[in-house]
C-alpha cells in the first residue's frame, strides 16, 4: 500500500466516510480473460462481470423478487436469532462487510454488535457511496471507510483500515460463487486476517428443483436481463458484437456438483467478433455465466474445518433454506 493511503486511513475521523480504492482495474489482464473464456472449447465468463453499474442494480431488482428467497431469508435469520448471534460474536471493534453493496445488511449488525469501526469492501467504492454516507447519518460516531477492492483474486485489505477484534461479513450466500475448491483458500485468508475474531457467513442450503430454479429465472425476467445485460459488458470492454437478441437466459439446477448454473444460449448459428479474435456459435451453443453452489449444513461445516477454523456455530430459517454460520478459532 502506498504512504499516502496509510496516511490518509490513520487521519481517519468520525462522522465522515473514508474512501479508498485499492483496486486498480488491469484492464488489459480482463481483457485477456475474456478473451481465454470466449475461446474456451466450453465457453465461459466470470460471473464478476455481471456487475457494471446497469449490472449491479439488476442485481440489487432481483434480491427484491419474490423467487429470489435468500436476501429475505437470511435477513429473517438475523432477526429472529439476532441476541444469540450477538453473544456468539461477542466485542468487536471492527466489522469487515465484504461485498457490502448497498450496506444495508451491514446496517443491521451495526446496530446488534456496536463496533466502532465499519468497513465495507466492494469491487467499487463508486457503488458503496451511498450506503456509506446513510451509515454514517445513522451513526454519527462509527468510523466508516470504504474499500474498493476485488477481493475475489486475493484479500489484500490495507491493515490500518482494521482495528482491534474483527467480525469479517460475508452475506447472501456470495461464497456459492466460489467452486468449492477455490471456496476453502477465500475462507482460509478471511480467517488469517480476522485472527481472533471471525466470520459470519451467509449460505444457500440445497432445496427442491422447483424453488432453485425460479429464483434463477423468475417470471418478470430480472435474472434473464441481468444475465443478458453481460453481453453489453463484453461489446464495451473487447469492442465486441453480441446482439442481446440473438440470445436466451438459462437457469438449470446441475444436481452432480449441487449448483444452480447461469448460462447464454444462442437462439440461431452465428458468429461474434471482438479485437483481434472471433468464435461461431451453433444454434443452442451456450456460453457459460454463473455458478451458485448449494450446500448441506454438514457440508459447508466441513469446508469452514478444511479452511482452518476450529468453531463453528450455525442458525436457520423454519424451511431449513438458508444457514449463517459463525465460524471462529
Ligand atoms: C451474488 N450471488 C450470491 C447471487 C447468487 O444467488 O448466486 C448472484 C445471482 N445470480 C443470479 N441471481 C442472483
Amino acid at each position: 500500500m502506498n504512504h499516502s493511503v496509510r496516511e490518509t486511513i490513520l487521519a481517519a475521523a468520525t462522522g465522515v466516510p473514508l474512501f479508498v480504492q485499492v483496486y486498480n482495474e488491469d484492464h488489459q489482464a480482463s481483457r485477456e480473460e475474456l478473451r481465454r473464456g470466449l475461446s474456451a472449447r466450453v465457453p465461459h465468463i466470470a460471473p464478476k462481470f455481471l456487475y457494471d453499474a446497469l449490472g449491479s442494480r439488476l442485481f440489487d431488482a432481483i434480491t427484491e423478487l419474490p423467487e429470489y428467497y435468500p436476501t429475505r431469508t437470511e435477513a429473517g435469520i438475523l432477526d429472529a436469532h439476532a441476541q444469540a448471534i450477538a453473544a456468539a460474536i461477542g466485542s468487536v471493534g471492527s466489522l469487515v462487510d465484504l461485498g457490502a453493496a448497498s450496506c444495508a445488511k451491514g446496517l443491521r449488525l451495526i446496530s446488534l454488535l456496536h463496533p466502532q469501526r465499519y468497513v465495507a469492501v466492494d469491487i467499487s467504492v463508486e457503488f458503496l457511496r451511498a450506503g456509506l454516507a446513510q451509515v454514517q447519518r445513522e451513526h454519527p460516531q462509527l468510523q466508516v471507510t470504504g474499500v474498493g477492492l476485488d477481493f475475489s483474486a486475493a484479500l489484500n485489505l490495507p491493515p490500518e483500515c482494521v482495528q482491534g477484534r474483527a467480525a469479517y461479513f460475508y452475506a447472501g450466500s456470495s461464497i456459492g460463487n466460489f467452486t468449492p475448491a477455490d471456496a476453502v483458500p477465500f475462507l482460509a485468508g478471511v480467517r488469517a486476517q480476522a485472527r481472533a475474531g471471525g466470520l459470519l457467513i451467509g449460505v444457500d442450503l440445497v432445496k427442491a428443483e422447483e424453488l432453485l430454479v425460479p429464483a434463477y429465472d423468475d417470471a418478470l425476467g430480472v435474472t434473464a436481463a441481468f444475465n443478458l445485460n453481460l453481453l453489453l459488458h463484453l461489446n464495451r470492454l473487447l469492442g465486441a458484437d453480441f446482439a442481446v437478441r440473438d440470445w436466451r437466459h438459462v437457469a438449470l439446477f446441475n444436481r452432480e456438483h449441487s449448483r444452480i448454473e447461469m448460462h447464454l444460449e444462442a437462439r440461431r448459428t452465428l458468429t461474434v467478433h471482438w479485437d483481434g479474435g472471433e468464435r461461431k456459435f451453433a444454434q443452442g451453443e451456450r456460453l457459460h455465466t454463473e455458478n451458485s453452489y448449494k450446500y448441506s449444513i454438514d457440508r459447508f461445516d466441513a469446508l469452514l474445518r478444511d479452511a482452518g477454523f476450529a468453531s463453528t456455530k450455525c442458525w436457520t430459517d423454519p424451511n431449513r433454506w438458508f444457514a449463517l454460520f459463525w465460524a471462529s478459532g
